[in-house]
């Protein structure tokens, strides 16, 4: 797996690696992904663990595309989590792409987390997943998650039916966003890691490169209010960026597959478009710590998600 230099700017320490005293001597360092359907609630957990937002989250199912790493730095371990895509049944040739990313995945980590949504039923797609990983060399943990959005005894019928599904090494409910229990969630992760020297140099965050990660805020931004098929026709491609002085431009294209969906993005006279790079641009200066300037266009590719050679345009 790659390893190296990598994205670093704010020197993170997660909330519980001061709190965390080494419980023996020994230093474990290693890989996990946390897999599940789509909006399960992976990429909100991978930034809760990691402490920083590195991936993208929405409500729409399929928002994460890329395999992006997050490095938990402890004073005992070194976690990297790699967040994947929901693994679905494709209907499109991206669809396959990110269904093989995540498989990939799965075979070259120590740890897999399966997420089941404590809000949402056991249904067949979480059955399939289950049976999947249970072939695999790692150990499998399995993570309910959005506890917050349910009653205690949903929680209970959830996590027996959890049970039931397949003889997981742990199972632990969390919410990412009470952060109720990720610490303990982490501490597993940890405990089941194997000994080994530090992967990453102490401040990386990720080793995404700024421009996929400015690609993602900005199609993060973009897929707010919009619905249906709209949310999958949607990729960003940062094209160029150019720094003068402490201010960076930055100019990205936002690919559609129709020219109604184009006049969609950007709106009766272009406010939609404006809100979108209005929103991208904090998220972006959020990241970079320094001023942006931030060019939109909005192009039409058609059919992008079933073409190989505009799929490899994109990034896939
Ligand atoms: N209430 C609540 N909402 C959550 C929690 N975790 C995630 N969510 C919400 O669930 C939705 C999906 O979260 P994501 O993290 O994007 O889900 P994902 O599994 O990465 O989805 P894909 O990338 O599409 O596979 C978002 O609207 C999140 O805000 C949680 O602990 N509590
Ligand atoms: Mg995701």
């Amino acid at each position: 797996m790659r390893t190296g230099k990598g994205f670093a700017r704010k020197k993170h320490r997660h909330k519980a690696a001061s709190a965390v005293a080494p419980q023996d001597d020994v230093y474990r360092a290693g890989f996990a992904c946390f897999v599940g359907r789509p909006n399960a609630g992976k990429s909100t957990l991978t930034n809760a663990i990691v402490g920083q937002k590195i991936a993208i989250t929405s409500n729409k199912p399929q928002t994460t595309r890329h395999v992006i790493r997050g490095i938990l730095h402890r004073p005992d371990a070194q976690l990297v989590l790699v967040d994947t895509p929901g693994l679905h049944r494709p209907r499109t040739l991206l669809g396959e792409r990110l269904n093989d990313l995540v498989r990939e995945v799965w075979s070259e980590v120590d740890v897999i987390g399966v997420c089941f949504p404590a809000d949402e039923p056991i249904g067949r797609g979480d059955r399939f997943i289950s049976s999947e990983v249970s072939a695999l060399k790692a150990k499998v943990i399995a993570v309910v998650t959005k506890v917050d959005l349910v009653d205690p005894q949903t929680l209970a019928q959830r996590l027996l039916a959890v049970a039931e599904l397949y003889d997981f090494a742990e199972i632990i409910p969390v919410s990412a966003v009470s952060g109720h229990q990720v610490e303990n969630l982490t501490d597993a992760m940890i405990r089941h890691m194997p000994e080994s020297p530090q992967l990453y140099p102490d401040d990386v965050l990720t080793d995404e490169p700024e421009q996929v990660l400015i690609g993602e805020l900005i199609r993060e931004a973009a897929l707010e209010g919009v619905r249906d098929e709209l949310p999958h026709s949607i990729a960003v491609l940062v094209e160029e960026m150019l720094v003068e002085g402490n201010l960076t431009r930055i100019f990205a294209d936002i690919y559609v597959e129709r020219d109604s969906q184009k006049s969609i993005v950007i709106g009766s006279r272009g406010t939609r478009l404006k809100e979108v790079g209005t929103k991208a641009r904090a998220e972006i200066e959020q990241l970079l710590g320094r001023r942006i300037y931030l060019d939109l266009h909005v192009r039409v590719a058609k059919e992008w998600q079933r073409d190989p050679k505009q799929l490899r345009k994109l990034g896939f």
